[in-house]
């Protein structure tokens, strides 16, 4: 346990209805009982309403909740103070804190002594902060289940099947001379591969989670003029892009994020594609094409008035391989027979659509949360993860290698249990029971203050 006591606004300084302090450590419980002037103690975990006193000078009339440990958040004693949500209180109060001893709490510093008392493993940690910055539903879901130890359970499954297999093969350490054989070849060979699928699982897991915590980008494309940006607009409900009559409005690359069926997506309006006009059009044209190639996700959009062109081909082409909704565009104003004759000659059902109307608006959305999920398919199961835990996924992945390795090449097993060793301690730095400082720095200064 930390031996000084901390305090910090967990609310943001604006005018607000309220705002709440916290304060942990050794002295938390005394200071907050000091803020009222008729003390009577502050009974663990229930509400007391008062008006706080400095220096016979009322500050504010606020609820004070203790929470003594190890019922607490960070498992230390802890109270948390509501009081009007305005900035210049919460400075008072936060003063009050510091003239008794209390010292202003670095970002993370509360939710780092909760793991270092042990009220969480890192993957949890992490995931608080996950929660705090999450920009979809999804990744609210999935950082609340891996607050709740999702992936820390998996990981410790995965420890327990390599502790399990250590203790086999150190068994027969004491008898590699005299050749007899605690765990043959072929089992040896099957529990390593059984480790390895499972961390092959969580990585797959952890990766899909990365990529779509960064929100995955979805491309509006087509020649000039059939609407892409009004498509833009449309999903955004905002006047984002100019939109005109004119061919080759759009120049430049406009990149929004956005939320389709909870997931968090970026909508990339583009330059429509056709024989450029000028020497600016040009470069607009050829950003479509390198945004189009790097966008696992497009919308292509068709002109229901002006009908297929050579140009709409070559987009289609170019678009074969990608995960695809193609919409034909200004239906409220094109003929039932062009908009069959469109549909006719293209790879796919297209939905119609009206940018300026909104019909269709439904199907759009529905059609493109269909195709991420079906790209995604663990996306129910992912995990958040970083860099950090990815990478040591992956050094883990490379370590069961090298122990299938050293099995079917029959080492000693004292080669083989050091290299298991090695593998439960990579796995324990996921978790964080051996994570050095440095790394505990650079996890929590990307937290808030306060939390
Ligand atoms: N009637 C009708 N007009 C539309 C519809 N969608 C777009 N328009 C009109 O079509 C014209 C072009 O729309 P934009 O959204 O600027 O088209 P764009 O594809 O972004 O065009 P560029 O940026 O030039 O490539 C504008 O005059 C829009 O008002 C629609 O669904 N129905
Ligand atoms: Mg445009």
């Amino acid at each position: 346990m930390a031996d000084d006591t901390i305090c910090a606004p967990a609310t943001p300084p604006i005018y607000s209805s309220i705002a709440i302090i916290r304060i942990s450590g050794p002295e938390a419980l005394r200071v907050a009982n000091s803020l009222f002037p008729d003390a009577g103690r502050l009974r663990p975990r229930h509400a007391r309403y008062g008006t706080l006193i400095d220096d016979g000078k009322p500050i504010d009339d606020a609820i004070v909740i203790c929470y003594p440990s190890p019922r607490s958040y960070t498992g230390e004693d802890m109270a948390e103070i509501f009081c009007h949500g305005n900035p210049i209180i919460v400075q008072n109060i936060i003063m009050l804190l510091l003239g008794r001893g209390v010292r202003i709490a670095e970002p993370g510093e509360f939710t780092r002594r909760a793991f270092l008392n042990g009220k969480m493993d890192l993957t949890e940690a992490e995931a608080v902060n996950h929660i705090i910055m999450a920009k979809s539903e999804w990744e609210i879901e999935t950082s609340l289940r891996q607050m709740h130890g999702s992936l820390r359970d998996m990981v410790q499954h995965i420890r327990s099947l390599i502790i399990e297999f250590k203790a086999d093969i150190e068994a027969g350490i004491d008898f590699s001379e005299e050749d007899i054989e605690f765990i043959s070849t072929g089992t040896a060979l099957e529990a390593t591969a059984r480790i390895r699928e499972a961390i092959g699982n969580i990585l797959g897991r952890c990766r899909t989670g990365e990529r779509l915590s960064h929100g995955i980008d979805i491309t509006i494309t087509g020649k000039p003029n059939v609407g892409k940006s009004s498509v833009l607009n449309l999903l955004l409900n905002a006047e984002r892009a100019i939109v005109s009559d004119i061919p080759g409005t759009t120049r430049d690359i406009i990149r929004e994020p956005f939320q389709i069926g909870g997931m968090h997506v970026n909508l990339v309006d583009t330059a429509g594609i056709d024989t450029p006009g000028d020497e600016i059009e040009r470069i607009g044209i050829d950003l479509s094409h390198r945004k189009i190639e790097s966008s696992p996700f497009i919308i292509m959009v068709l002109d229901g008035v002006a009908g297929m062109g050579e140009a709409d081909g070559k987009i289609l082409e170019k678009t074969r391989n990608k995960k695809r909704v193609i919409i034909i565009n200004k239906c409220d104003i094109a003929s039932p027979e062009e908009i069959q004759n469109i549909q006719n000659r293209l790879p796919e059902e297209a939905i119609q659509f009206s940018a300026l109307t909104g019909s269709g608006l439904a199907n759009l959305t529905d059609a493109i949360s269909r195709l991420i999920k079906e790209d995604f398919i663990e996306i129910e199961n992912s995990f958040i993860a970083d860099v950090r835990i990815i990478s040591l996924l992956e050094r883990a992945l490379g370590i069961t290698t090298g122990i299938g390795e050293l099995v079917s090449g029959h080492e000693p097993p004292e080669i083989i249990s050091f290299e298991l060793q090695s593998l439960i301690d990579v796995l324990a730095e996921i978790t964080g029971e051996i994570t050095p400082d440095d790394v505990l720095d650079s996890i929590f200064n990307r937290f808030c203050i306060g939390k």
